[in-house]
């Protein structure tokens, strides 16, 4: 293992770009909101300087009005569609006049990744000042979603975008496509042309992405506007899970720093009101466990993947629905001929193992359920999640995703998407350590 964890290493200063790191050479070329969070965390592991740095480019894209977005462009290439022509972020009045971006976001992971660093570092006193030096901009992220992203004043935030979920080709979102019927638009697929096409989305699924952009954009990005047109309108429990995770670091950071009062106080209202939202809300006590909710249409979207597990993270359940959800995890996930934790439900017909966001194993989402798991003393659990996490990557390497079948690893063929990838080598060093 220790030397798998130079090829770690390696992988990392390799994607590293003077400031920042990309995910994936060629396919993913940019700076991308939640994987540079989660790269940090693997820097901070053995170079501290880096994960600063990361954290510190990121946020220096921040927005005016406190909005962080989910690409950075900051050089031109034309490996990657779509690119910031298309993307276009100056339509918002209070976009960054340094760097071009997406108009959409993603999970608001900074907060507790800033936390991790501080779990990690060796000079606490350092870290801490340089946390000092850049919390509020995470704080004002946060006041941008309870403001700007919750029009009923739930304490649940909406996404508009599937890409701003992350996890973009999820099944949970064919309902949502059932619902919409864009054009068939013309463009030239960059992804396709890096990977195989059948470990990727389909061009009809890309019309919907584009479409729901195309109305963002003639929009001016105006997030009123967006709440009112968009066909696409969900609370995601792992966007929100991240945002409440996030939400208690900044509350323990500020406490660590002293004299923010008002800061903690509003933070523990967000805190206390979007717990017990996603309980009532998003959890589904028929199948045990989180699911999302589709806003525009006003409807639950009753399907079960890794993200259905994740409010274990932020410590979300009580103990009964942490039983209950972990009891779903190991009747329907954790077959033993396969690894924990498949993206999609196997037992679904929706289910690919191969395919993207359908199925196959993601190590930033098992890295989330370890620390759930651990924290909510499910100590054998977590153990199998680590050990499955590390044993996938030692024998095909730091790819993007894997099939969750244990026969399929035989060759040592069942990694998918992207090689080298970024977070799967810094989540292997933080399991590790
Ligand atoms: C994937 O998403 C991008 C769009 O954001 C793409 O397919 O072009 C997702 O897995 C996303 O979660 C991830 O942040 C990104 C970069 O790794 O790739």
């Amino acid at each position: 293992m220790k030397d798998l964890q130079q090829n770690a290493i390696a992988v990392l200063n390799k994607n590293w770009k003077d400031k920042f790191s990309i995910p994936c050479d060629k396919l993913y070329p940019f700076q991308w909101f939640w994987d540079s969070g989660l790269i940090a965390i693997g820097f901070a592991h053995f170079d501290m300087p880096k994960a600063e740095k990361e954290i510190e480019t990121l946020l220096d894209a921040q927005w005016s009005n406190g909005f962080i977005p989910h690409i950075i462009f900051h050089t031109d290439t034309d490996t990657y569609f779509p690119g910031p022509d298309f993307h276009r972020s100056n339509l918002h009045p209070d976009s960054s006049k340094k760097f071009k971006s997406t108009g959409m976001t993603q999970p608001p992971v900074t907060g507790f990744v800033l936390q991790d660093l501080y779990r990690i570092s060796k000079d606490k006193k350092a870290t801490l000042g340089f946390i000092e030096s850049l919390i509020d901009k995470v704080y004002k992220n946060h006041e941008y979603f309870y403001t700007q992203r919750d029009p009923q004043n739930e304490g649940l935030v909406y996404i508009y975008h599937n890409w701003e979920s992350g996890t973009d080709n999820s099944p949970i979102w064919d309902d949502i496509w059932d619902t919409m019927n864009p054009p068939d638009y013309t463009f030239e697929r960059r992804d396709t042309t890096h990977v195989d096409a059948s470990e990727r989305p389909s061009k009809r699924e890309y019309d919907h992405y584009l479409h729901i952009i195309e109305i963002a954009k003639q929009n001016n990005y105006n997030d009123e506007k967006i709440a009112e047109l968009s066909p696409f309108l969900v609370q995601d429990p792992l966007f929100n899970t991240v945002l409440l995770k996030s939400n208690q670091s900044l509350i323990d950071l500020y406490g660590m720093i002293g004299n923010n009062e008002d800061k903690i106080e509003q933070l523990k209202k967000w805190q206390e009101k979007g717990t017990a939202a996603v309980n009532s809300k998003l959890y589904d006590a028929e199948l045990g466990v989180y699911i999302h909710y589709d806003l525009r249409n006003e409807k639950p979207l009753r399907h079960i993947s890794s993200s259905s597990f994740t409010p274990l993270f932020a410590n979300l359940p009580s103990e009964t629905q942490a039983k209950k959800m972990v009891d779903v995890m190991m009747e329907k996930f954790g077959n033993p001929d396969q690894y924990l934790c498949a993206s999609f439900d196997p037992t679904s017909d929706r289910f690919n193992p191969k395919k993207y966001w359908r199925g196959p194993v993601w190590i930033n989402l098992n890295w989330f359920l370890y620390y759930g798991l651990q924290q909510n003393g499910f100590k054998d659990i977590a153990k199998r999640m680590k050990q499955d996490t590390l044993e996938i990557i030692k024998k095909n390497g730091f790819y993007e995703y894997f099939d969750p079948r244990k026969e399929e690893h035989k060759n040592g063929k069942a990694g998918y998407g992207g090689y080298n990838f970024s977070w799967s080598a810094a989540l292997f060093i933080d399991l590790l350590n």
